[in-house]
């Protein structure tokens, strides 16, 4: 079968590999784009598209003083966010779905978006977008190509991701990819005019993990349109991690080094908005302690020769949260906005060509708001969306770990866990061991962030922070972190596991004030987890965990005071019990898929807490 003659850049295709073009011809075959573009990831493309995309309306170019070669964009008011709704994991056996995933049959899936594909990349261009997730030097990269009608994803993803040339030569003419479709649904009639964010009421983000496949349609929100982040990433990664032996989580990576010039390297998961990459970044308030930055929101871990577990950044660029970020909260992020080459989503334009949103010091006498209004501090709504974003290379990060870009990895020392809770959840609690941890990380619980389309502020289980990325049955999911601790310390192998913790920042005092300061402060937290693994820092026993002594953590020069000390740590055993029936509702959901250990630890807990 032949393309038609009118699809502009098909046949000029910088590749020979058989799989990609026939692919790439299929689809622009069903969805009739006006022509095909190959990215090759330059400059001189980047300069292209946003150029197009100014006129088009979709950016705002800044101040080029103020902010190089960088820019604003708004999005329609009804795509902000995730859409946890609908997004399936279409597994050919619904029960590897499970029971916190959308599913429908793979077949049934495809043929209902086929029907939306059809044409609906009319009267636009169709980019052919070769990505690597990590870097390109790996023993085995891990190939994607993205083929979207959207140039704003093109864009976001040449920050995001290692794209364009150099990955097209390297894939050669047969390694395997993750193909990922993307399209806004938005066809233009010939003279029709365009709008400035183009998207469909009708979304679906679609993954076929035995397949290994991703389709988006109708949206162009960064979680739902940047497919290598979460749909690759982390959704279709952890079915590979399941079958191939590793772990693709929702965490950053940092490196701590204490004042004796010892490196510890912690990878850590909150749920979207809890402030990853504030912690990535942290500025630490303790004398002699530095942090330093791998990555922000995914790592890939992977056990070593050696037996250790060694964390890897799939990606190359920061997808961050901005109302909150400045230069109190994080310092680090300032100056990688500073340094240029960012989009701003949803955030306020001010009238000199700079951006501004909540949080940012003073707002000035007028801004342009998220909804393209006019806005004033008299305002009674946001300027910027709670979910507005920045997105910039993470090469511009000044605290970058240099090891960021090894494909080894970084042997990981800690894990944290952590969530939004203003009650029950202590500061930090250590696990006894790995299953420990690993209930930790299952029955973890957090309050809803408008990083998801939905209400905000409910508290849900959300495990390992993964509940909207992990790519297959929740339940096997816990059988998976099981089975990775298996054999350590019993001679078996040579692994030598992280310590796993549980820290929470957000818990408030009855008058709804934070009772812990967080940002640079959670330094002291973290230097409390290192000299655990020194052996060296004290911690009492308490039902839910290892907790610190009155005097292990460092609190020189923080004024706290000694009831909000006390509250922030404290194990309640009436909160605690309050929890337990809704520990018991969540893992039943399981059913025999949840692993008979963590049953176990519920009972143990149960038996520590004195409940029947
Ligand atoms: O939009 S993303 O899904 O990439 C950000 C997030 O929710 O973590
Ligand atoms: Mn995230």
């Amino acid at each position: 079968m032949s393309a038609p003659a009118t699809v502009a850049g098909l046949d000029q295709a910088p590749t020979s590999h058989s799989k990609l073009l026939t692919w790439v011809r299929e689809v622009a075959e069903l969805t009739t784009p006006d022509s095909v573009v190959w990215c090759d990831g330059s400059t001189g493309e980047w300069k292209r598209i946003t150029d197009e995309l100014v006129d088009a309306g979709t950016l705002v170019r800044l101040d080029e003083e103020k902010r190089p070669n960088s820019f604003w964009a708004r999005t329609d008011p009804t795509d902000v966010a995730r859409v946890e709704e609908r997004t399936f994991i279409c597994s050919v056996d619904e029960a590897d779905a499970g029971p916190t995933n959308n599913w429908m049959a793979p077949a049934e899936m495809k043929r209902v978006m086929t029907d939306l594909y059809r044409g609906s990349m009319r009267g636009r261009t169709m980019y052919v977008i070769p990505f690597c997730m990590g870097p390109l030097d790996a023993p085995n990269p891990m190939f994607g190509v993205e083929l979207t009608d959207s140039p704003y994803v093109v864009t976001s993803m040449r920050i995001m991701t290692r794209m364009g040339t150099e990955v097209l030569e390297k894939m050669g003419d047969d390694a395997e990819f993750v193909p990922c479709l993307h399209s806004l649904g938005a066809p233009l009639e010939p003279g029709a005019a365009d709008v400035a964010w183009p998207c469909n009421e009708t979304k679906y983000i679609s993954h076929f993990p035995e397949t290994r496949e991703i389709w988006s349609y109708g949206s162009g929100y960064g979680g739902n349109s940047l497919l290598g982040k979460k749909c690759y990433s982390l959704r279709i990664a952890s079915a590979m991690a399941r079958d191939e032996g590793w772990l693709a989580e929702h965490m950053l990576i940092m490196k701590l080094t204490s004042p004796e010039r010892k490196t510890y390297y912690v990878a850590a998961a909150f749920p979207s908005a809890c402030g990853k990459t504030n912690l990535a970044m942290l500025e630490p308030t303790i004398p002699g302690w530095k942090v330093e930055t791998l990555g922000d929101d995914i790592a890939w871990m992977r056990f070593g020769d050696d037996g250790r577990l060694y964390a890897t950044n799939p990606e190359y660029g920061l997808f961050g949260v901005a109302p909150g970020t400045d230069w109190k909260t994080n310092p680090n992020a300032m100056r990688t906005l500073a340094k240029g080459n960012s989009v701003f989503t949803n955030v306020a334009l001010t009238d000199d060509g700079d951006i501004w949103w909540e949080g940012m010091g003073d707002p000035p006498g007028h801004l342009t708001d998220w909804k393209g209004e006019d806005w004033t501090p008299d305002s009674d709504e946001l300027s910027s969306h709670p979910n507005s974003r920045f997105c910039t290379p993470i090469n511009q990060c000044p605290i970058l770990a240099p090891e960021y870009d090894d494909p080894r990895g970084v042997p990981i020392d800690a894990i944290l866990f952590g969530g939004r809770r203003r009650d029950t959840i202590p500061l930090v609690t250590e696990a006894r061991d790995w299953v420990h941890g690993v209930y930790l990380g299952a029955t973890l619980s957090s309050e809803t962030t408008a990083a998801a389309a939905g209400k905000v502020g409910v508290v849900r289980r959300d495990p390992m922070a993964m509940l909207p990325f992990i790519g297959y049955n929740a339940g096997d999911y816990f059988g998976h972190w099981i089975a990775m601790g298996k054999g350590a310390g019993d001679g078996a192998t040579d692994k030598k596991l992280p310590k796993i913790f549980y820290v929470n920042w957000f818990r408030r005092g009855d008058d709804g004030r934070f009772l812990w300061p967080g940002f640079g402060e959670n330094s002291r937290v973290l230097k409390w987890v290192v000299e655990r693994i020194e052996g060296r820092a004290g911690a009492v026993e308490s039902p839910v965990g290892m907790v610190p002594s009155a005097t292990a953590l460092d609190l020189d020069g923080l004024d706290l005071d000694a009831a909000d000390l006390e509250a922030v740590l404290r194990v309640d055993a009436d909160e605690w019990k309050a929890e337990i029936p809704q520990v018991a509702e969540w893992f039943t959901k399981f059913g025999d898929k949840l692993p008979g250990v963590l049953w176990a630890e519920l009972d143990a807990l149960k038996a520590r807490l004195g409940v029947e």
